[in-house]
């Protein structure tokens, strides 16, 4: 089984620290997004979405996206759960992880890959090619803004992200805070709830150990 990885991007980055909380080690294989190595032939027959992380197991099969190479994992590993564990818990988790990648990674990502010099004609991940539109970088920085109060807001009555449990849903979410960095978005200074959350999540071995 093996991991292709990037450990430098948010993406991966959440699926690094998911099984380090997890107390997976596997085999990585690195994928180097700055030589363009997602797009190469061979790694489009394995992947055609063209993104990483990707699992490959060991009879072949290979899985991209974050909810699929986490569910194998909660699988085939459940103890410790980072998905809940009742129905409902479960179903609020991937809720949040929704959420959590919609507003936030990818409002955060409308605006670095719509104004970051070295992705014109890669402002969407993938396998297609698409141009930068400057709008659309001014408009992530709103929704940005709109994840900050509505992620402090769940924060002010919930413990973690999908209630009284530490989950991917909390990993996501601190990774988004950690993402906006690099678009210099920190926390607002009135996101209070966010804010406490964030510093303590921070500190887990887990995260960490996978800055
Ligand atoms: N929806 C994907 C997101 C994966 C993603 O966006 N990965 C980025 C790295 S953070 C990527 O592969 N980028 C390739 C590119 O920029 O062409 C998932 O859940 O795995």
């Amino acid at each position: 089984m093996k991991l292709y990885d990037f450990p430098k991007a948010p993406n991966p980055r959440r699926v690094n620290i998911y099984l380090a909380e997890k107390g997976i080690d596997i085999e990585r294989v690195a994928v180097d997004l700055f030589k363009g190595e997602q797009l190469s032939s061979e790694y489009r027959a394995k992947n055609p979405a063209c993104d990483i992380p990707m699992l490959e197991l060991d009879d072949g099969t290979c899985i991209s996206q974050i909810r699929g190479i986490c569910r194998y994992f909660e699988e085939s590993k459940p103890s410790p759960s980072l998905s809940g564990t009742t129905a409902s818990e479960k179903a609020t988790v991937e809720m949040w992880d929704h959420l959590a990648f919609m507003n936030g990674i990818l409002a955060v990502a409308e605006v670095f890959r719509n104004s970051a010099e070295g992705f014109a004609d890669r402002a969407v991940v993938g396998p297609h090619n698409y141009p930068q539109l400057p709008g659309l970088a001014e408009r992530g920085a709103l929704r940005l803004q709109n994840f900050y109060t509505d992620f402090d807001q769940r924060l002010a009555d919930n413990d973690y992200v999908a209630g009284n449990f530490y989950s991917l849903a909390d990993i996501t979410t601190l990774v988004v805070c950690d993402f906006a960095k690099w678009i210099k978005e920190d926390i607002p200074a009135n996101c209070t709830h966010l804010q406490a959350w964030y510093d303590k999540v921070s500190q887990r071995p887990a995260v960490l150990a996978n800055p």
